[in-house]
């Protein structure tokens, strides 16, 4: 295990569709300062270089925040940039290969929708999963709902955190308590909102009473 079910609490996701002339490192650094536990850069248009040096930089924030930091499907970028780990779909590179170039040191998330990829996620090695979409979104046009009681399912299922993923907004985040979740992971919570601080602030206080420590 290598990161503590409490940092998967407030799991955030970049976006650089909603910067809007801001830079990255500074949303980043103003959610980590507001309180975000944990930090995945997802890139899907960068060039791998480009990728590269934004992980270098976004890197040397979330150490000042001790916080964990994991890249998006991109195992060169993770262990280049000497981030924390990385995190695969299930279309992405098997988590079992993934564990095997990794080691056993690093973070590895896998993405889950069904109690089977779950099992099979934790048997390749997997530190947590990523399980959704709970809520529709809009941000990730090919992702589809699972169920509260596949959420629930998943959790009962696997000995790691679980961290419930699409559509999640402060006012929606009630209907997960009970699920078993060990926290939330947000793109467009946060960083489409104009005020980062108290986006993520929102989201804290929501998750009171709904993850499962
Ligand atoms: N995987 C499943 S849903 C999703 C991803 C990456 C998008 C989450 O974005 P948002 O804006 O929090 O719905
Ligand atoms: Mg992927």
């Amino acid at each position: 295990m290598n990161c503590d079910r409490d940092q998967m609490r407030l799991y955030l996701i970049t976006d650089r569709s909603w910067l809007d002339g801001r830079s990255l490192e500074g949303q980043v650094e103003q959610a980590l300062q507001a309180g975000a536990t944990f930090l995945q850069l997802r890139e899907k248009h960068l060039s791998e270089e480009d990728f590269l040096q934004e992980a270098i930089r976004i890197k040397r924030i979330t150490d000042r925040y001790q916080v964990p930091f994991v890249i998006n499907d991109n195992l060169r970028v993770a262990l280049e940039a000497g981030a924390d780990g990385v995190h695969v779909g299930q279309a992405d590179m098997q988590a079992r290969q993934a564990r095997q170039l990794l080691g056993p040191g690093k973070i590895l998330g896998v993405s889950a929708k069904t109690v089977d990829q779950a099992l099979a996620a934790q048997e390749a090695g997997a530190d947590y999963l990523g399980v959704g979409a709970v809520f529709p979104t809009s941000t990730k046009a090919d992702a589809s709902e699972i169920s509260f009681d596949t959420l629930r399912q998943i959790c009962q299922a696997v000995t790691i955190p679980v961290v419930a993923i699409g559509g999640i907004t402060a006012q929606n985040l009630h209907q997960l308590a009970g699920s078993g979740i060990a926290g939330a992971a947000v793109i467009s919570a946060v960083f489409s909102q104009p005020d980062i601080p108290a986006a993520v602030k929102a989201l804290l206080n929501a998750l009171q009473g709904v993850v499962t420590p």
